[in-house]
């Protein structure tokens, strides 16, 4: 066993989108593809900040969601860590620790960071999706700055340390050595569970599911299926078979686990029969995000986060009240009405979950959420699918109200914001930036524009303040709202792996009772038409519709 420096040269493009570096697989299995990113990052950290803050001497959690890859990457990435001077890696047993999980055992264990080998809802298998993430101390993911650092460093490492030893068995739990760095590998539920037993009201879920109550969580063969099977079925006793789709597969199975109505149909199925259970859940890739359903009835994720602000002290986690919440600029307005009514602060900041750690950890808010089904609070640092779904769990044992009827009732108190997110997939790289520069041209004229009986009130390239650390981050999503408080937003994915995705979010508000029952996209129709009209998403695409329409 010795520690190896090898020579490497730069390769480009290896810059973190908005959730980490995401590439497809043939990408990633380059020969020093992996390596230089990870020896980069390391770099870094070692640069970063005073002596008491570098890496040597660090433990570091290691886990990914099961994906092809994900088991070969580990023991490259431990071999790189015994060579950088790593004192402990706690890697979850086979390779396995969903996002939320990283962050809980990164949080309760103190480590330095972490490491997530994941690319989330991107499809799996050779043909697919790799990505890598690093978690900072937090627990969150890392910030811009120093994500833009190991970018740079990426393009010029010529250098990697690392160890020639051979692999670590990934299966069995407990110590091993690896050069002078010890592997702990962990079971990847445990840390995880602990925390959800903080949180929720776990005899009242129990007697729920004595009781009868039936429950389907659609885990799409992704990581989420060993957390929602241990602590659902084991642990508070609901049926064997409430968690299916229940095994992480390298390649899921063929599924795309997007817990989006499209990409999760089977589930929507089972929700619409004669015998549907009385909630339904998806999770997707790393189980960091959610989509809920009550009996017949969908929510949206901007409802979602909306009605948990509104019952958070229902929940024993949340007794005390809420500090505050947060969403995501595209997000729907329907939690800031909820917060106006509480008296809570709200804060607006661009896309990814990145951007709510400041919010979070200088105690301005309690919860986040994002449009793309993605909720979650402080007790991590990530956005977090089955803690979603134990929340609404408790919500509908504390309230004894069904998931629909939860939901209509806030809408009569607090009115409906219609909102849809319209996905136009695999476009040219060309023509997405394109319309994107020509709309922000068109910006400084729309302001008192009509458009039939709207009017424009403003118009621009949405720019956030991080209000904690004062940094600034440009671009994020082109805005246009209207006089009646609907919203167009523009956007490009920063999470795709081929061509360009266009994002187009759109939202109104409605108040009067009688008018909240229309199906969606009928309701947000015009707002579809006046986007069109805009950008030329048509004409520029050669598209006749979004490819996803959410
Ligand atoms: C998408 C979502 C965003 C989410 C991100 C990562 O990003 O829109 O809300 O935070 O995925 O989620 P983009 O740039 O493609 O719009 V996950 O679950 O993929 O880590
Ligand atoms: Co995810």
């Amino acid at each position: 066993m010795a520690i190896q420096t090898i020579p490497t040269q730069p390769f480009a493009g290896q810059r973190p989108g908005t959730s980490g570096l995401r590439k497809k697989v043939a990408v990633f299995t380059q020969p020093r593809y992996l390596e230089n990113f990870v020896q980069a990052l390391f770099d870094v950290l070692h640069a970063s900040g005073s002596e008491a803050q570098a890496l040597n001497g660090q433990t570091l959690v290691l886990g990914g969601d099961g994906r092809f890859y994900n088991r070969t990457a580990v023991q490259i990435i431990l071999k790189l860590a015994a060579a950088n001077g790593v004192a402990r890696v706690l890697l979850g047993r086979s390779g396995i620790l969903s996002t939320p999980a990283v962050s809980a055992v990164i949080r309760r264990r103190q480590a330095f960071g972490g490491i997530v080998l994941s690319a989330s809802h991107n499809p799996g298998g050779p043909e697919g999706d790799f990505g890598i993430k690093y978690n900072a101390g937090n627990g969150g993911p890392a910030k811009e700055t120093l994500t833009e650092a190991v970018y740079a460093r990426t393009q010029v490492v010529r250098e990697l340390r690392i160890s020639d030893a051979p692999d670590i068995d990934l299966d069995r739990l407990g110590l091993q050595q690896l050069e002078h760095m010890q592997v702990d590998v962990i079971d990847p539920v445990t840390d995880y569970a602990a925390v959800m037993r903080e949180l929720f009201d776990f005899e009242l879920l129990r007697g729920m599911f004595q009781r009868g109550f039936r429950v389907r969580v659609d885990a799409m063969n992704a990581v989420g299926g060993p957390y929602a099977r241990a602590i659902l079925e084991s642990e508070l006793g609901a049926p064997t078979g409430t968690v299916v789709h229940a095994e992480p597969l390298e390649d899921f199975g063929g599924l795309h686990p997007d817990p989006n109505p499209v990409n999760a149909e089977d589930l929507i199925n089972h929700m619409q029969g004669l015998d549907a259970p009385d909630f339904g859940a998806a999770m997707d890739g790393d189980a960091d995000r959610n989509m809920v359903l009550g009996r017949h009835f969908v929510v949206t994720p901007s409802d979602s986060l909306a009605l948990m602000t509104a019952h958070a002290r229902l929940i024993p986690g949340y007794q005390g009240g809420l500090l505050g919440v947060a969403r995501s600029m595209p997000t729907s307005a329907a939690v800031d009405r909820v917060a106006r009514a509480l008296d809570l602060p709200c804060f607006e900041t661009p896309t990814g979950w990145k951007f709510f750690g400041n919010l979070l950890d200088a105690g301005c808010v309690s919860l986040c959420g994002e449009e793309s089904y993605g909720t979650g609070s402080s007790h991590v640092r990530e956005k977090d699918g089955l803690w979603a779904i134990l929340f609404w769990l408790n919500l509908q044992g504390a309230t004894g109200k069904s998931v629909e009827t939860l939901v209509r009732e806030h809408w009569r108190v607090h009115g409906r914001n219609y909102y849809t997110r319209h996905d136009y997939e695999g476009i040219a790289v060309d023509a997405a930036n394109a319309l994107m520069t020509d709309v922000r041209a068109e910006l400084p004229a729309l302001p008192g524009r009509r458009f039939g009986s709207r009017q424009v009130v403003l118009a621009d390239d949405f720019s956030y303040t991080d209000p904690v650390d004062g940094s600034v981050s440009g671009q994020q999503g082109i805005r246009l709202m209207f006089d009646d408080g609907a919203r167009v937003i523009f956007r490009l994915s920063g999470t795709g792996t081929e061509g360009a995705t266009l994002r187009l979010y759109l939202e109104r508000y409605e108040a009067d009772v009688a008018q909240q029952d229309q199906p969606v996209q009928q309701a947000l129709a015009e707002l579809a038409a006046l986007a069109e009209q805009v950008a030329g998403i048509r004409g520029r695409t050669g598209m006749t519709g979004p490819t996803v329409a959410t």
